[in-house]
Formats: C-alpha cells, sequence, structure tokens
C-alpha cells in the first residue's frame, strides 16, 4: 500500500495513529550511538571537491532523509533544487563570487573577517561548479497555493536549519561530503533557479567527493564537557 500525496491539513481535525517502533535494546543503542558519534566526528567541511560523479541517488536519498525532518506545524517549509546542469552552475558561482568580493574586500567588517580567519576562506569559490551537485535550500517564508491563497508557516528557520542538519549527516554517513555555503546576499539564487515568491535562499550546499589533495582547516570541536551542562 502506498502513503497518499501530502496535501495542506490547515483546520482538518486531529486524527491519532498508532505509533509503535521496534524498541531498540540498550546494548544496540549504545552500540548505535558510540560508532554514530565516532562517524559523525570525521565529518568536515569541505572546499574542495574533485569533479568525480556520484551517484544521483545518495543525493536524492538524502534529500528525502532531509524532508523527514520535523518542522512547524508540520508545514515542511522547504524545496531542495538540485542542481546538475553545468551552465547554471557557473552562473551561480559568477554571482556568488561577485557578491563575496564585495563582502572580502571589506562589507563584512573587520571584527567578521578576523573570525574567519581560521577557516582560510576568501571570495574564490571553486567548489560551487568543481562538486558535481549544488543543493539549493529555498524556506518556503509563507505558503503559497497555486491560486495565489497565502497561509503563514511558522518556526521557518529553526525546521529548515534541522533539515539541513539532517541532510548533511545523511550525506557524510553515504561517503559524500558537503559545504553549507551561505553566499551573502543570495537573493540572486530566487531569479537563477527562477523561485516562487514565497521561497528565500537559505543555503547552498555542493555535494560531491573531496578532491585527491582536498584540505581542511585544522580546527578543534568542542569536547563534550565543554557543551554539555547536566542539571
Ligand atoms: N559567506 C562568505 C563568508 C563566510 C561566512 C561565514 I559565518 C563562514 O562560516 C564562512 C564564510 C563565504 O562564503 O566565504
Amino acid at each position: 500500500m502506498s502513503t497518499p500525496a501530502w496535501e495542506p491539513t490547515h483546520g482538518q481535525e486531529y486524527r491519532g495513529v498508532s505509533y509503535r517502533p521496534r524498541r531498540i535494546p540498550a546494548t544496540e543503542g549504545l552500540a548505535t550511538a558510540a560508532d554514530l558519534r565516532r562517524r559523525m566526528d570525521e565529518r568536515r567541511s569541505v572546499r574542495r571537491f574533485s569533479e568525480d560523479l556520484v551517484p544521483e541517488q545518495i543525493v536524492r536519498d538524502a534529500i528525502a532523509v532531509a524532508s523527514s525532518a520535523p518542522s512547524g506545524a508540520h508545514q515542511q517549509p522547504w524545496t531542495f533544487v538540485l542542481v546538475k546542469d553545468p551552465g547554471i552552475r557557473r552562473r551561480i558561482r559568477a554571482a556568488a563570487e561577485e557578491e563575496e568580493r564585495v563582502s572580502y574586500a571589506g562589507r563584512l567588517g573587520e571584527e567578521w573577517l578576523n573570525a574567519l580567519r581560521p577557516l582560510g576562506t576568501d571570495d574564490h569559490k571553486p567548489h560551487l561548479t568543481d562538486a558535481p551537485f549544488l543543493i539549493v535550500v529555498f524556506q518556503q517564508r509563507f505558503y503559497l497555493a497555486a491560486d495565489g491563497t497565502t497561509r503563514k508557516h511558522y518556526y521557518v528557520d529553526e525546521s529548515v536549519g534541522i533539515a539541513v542538519g539532517m541532510l548533511i549527516s545523511a550525506l557524510h554517513l553515504s561517503g559524500l561530503a558537503a559545504l553549507v555555503h551561505t553566499p551573502s546576499p543570495m537573493r540572486f539564487l530566487c531569479e537563477v533557479l527562477g523561485r516562487p515568491r514565497n521561497e528565500k535562499p537559505f543555503a547552498v550546499i555542493p555535494v560531491g567527493y573531496p578532491a585527491d589533495d582536498c584540505e581542511v582547516p585544522d580546527l578543534v570541536r568542542k569536547s563534550l564537557n565543554q557543551v554539555l551542562v547536566e542539571i
């Protein structure tokens, strides 16, 4: 039996269905948690991609994982535009680099530039054309029906942030590298990708395998006891 296609549920009465996930034994849960912790700690934001093709189905599956994220009022206020076309990727790179030149030349301000210094980033964005895929994530600031009706969406930033977290986790665990890139300003993406007026760019995520000579900044993560407060 296939699940029915999603339709807006605005104003619909509550209906419950039973939820009985398999009870995972603690030993299995502990092993999975430790393994996930180790594997996720291997994730790095990658800015140097190989041009090698990646299995598109991994990316589609990862987007489906992202779209299973919880969201405000279950409104699922996200759109993932998968850009494969090299010409479009070149246009996105050109527009992003034009903005970043202004940003790095001073628009960001000294404090921000100092915060970025350890990352070694600059206005060159080769990852936007080297990576075989770009996932451009849009947040739906409000619901827009085909007939032009609009309705509010709630907790859009939080919802889309959670979805992107799940997306990069799924990509990483499937062996692909990614970067959550936020060229600023990003409005040009609406035009280049022909998005409707309710959508606002959230991030551009190049996806692929790391280049053979890939390097990442030498950074240290906060330890658990630096981020965890137990009461
Ligand atoms: N958007 C710029 C600057 C930048 C900002 C932050 I905050 C970063 O974590 C990294 C970069 C860029 O993409 O270079």
